[in-house]
């Protein structure tokens, strides 16, 4: 297992669409092992692997609460089948535009489908934090960022504030 650097906005891969898995198999194994690594070390709750470079439509996750144990989840080629009319707003971050957040709406409800670690198609209804991090999540798989549902002005500050700070680092 290793830690993979996390991609900053405004990297230009950050945008790219990523492509769908083959196999599920060992090497893609040890991409999601890293990824889980990367995204407990950042910390985080969830991690796209177009997050470490690699355009694949692969999504870690962990919503375990700080007095449970940890509970990963790994989504391969992951696909909603279904979402609510109803929608929700969350106050979003994202490891790839630090120290920025912003309220976004998103359907409150999604019918997921998707293989698994060991490559099994699951499906399954996800709702809560849970439904906002795989939709923040898959939208990276479509080179999408939380930034972009924002206003021009606000996804703007929001590149200038990090550009700045990694200058600054
Ligand atoms: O894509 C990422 O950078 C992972 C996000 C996942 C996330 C975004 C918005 C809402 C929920 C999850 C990072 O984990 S952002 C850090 C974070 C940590 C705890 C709760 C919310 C956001
Ligand atoms: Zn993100």
């Amino acid at each position: 297992m290793a830690l993979r650097e996390i991609l900053l906005v405004p990297n230009p891969v950050l945008k790219q669409v990523s492509k769908r898995v083959e196999v599920v198999d060992d090497d893609l194994r040890v991409l999601m092992d890293d990824m889980l690594a990367t995204m407990y070390a950042a910390p985080g709750i969830g991690l796209a692997a177009i997050q470490v470079g690699v355009p694949k439509r692969v999504i870690v996750m962990d919503l375990h609460r700080p007095e449970e144990a940890k509970q990963p989840r790994f989504f391969v080629n992951p696909e909603i089948l279904w979402a609510s009319e109803e929608t929700a707003p969350y106050e979003e971050g994202c490891l790839s535009v630090p120290e920025i957040y912003d309220e976004v709406e998103r359907p409150a409800q999604v019918k997921l489908r998707y293989l698994n670690y060991q490559g099994e198609t699951v499906e399954e209804d996800a709702e809560g934090l849970f439904a906002v991090c795989i939709q923040h999540e898959m939208d990276h798989l479509e080179g999408v960022l939380f930034i972009d549902h924002l206003s021009r002005l606000k996804r703007e500050q929001a590149v200038k504030k990090v550009k700045k700070m990694v200058k600054a680092a």
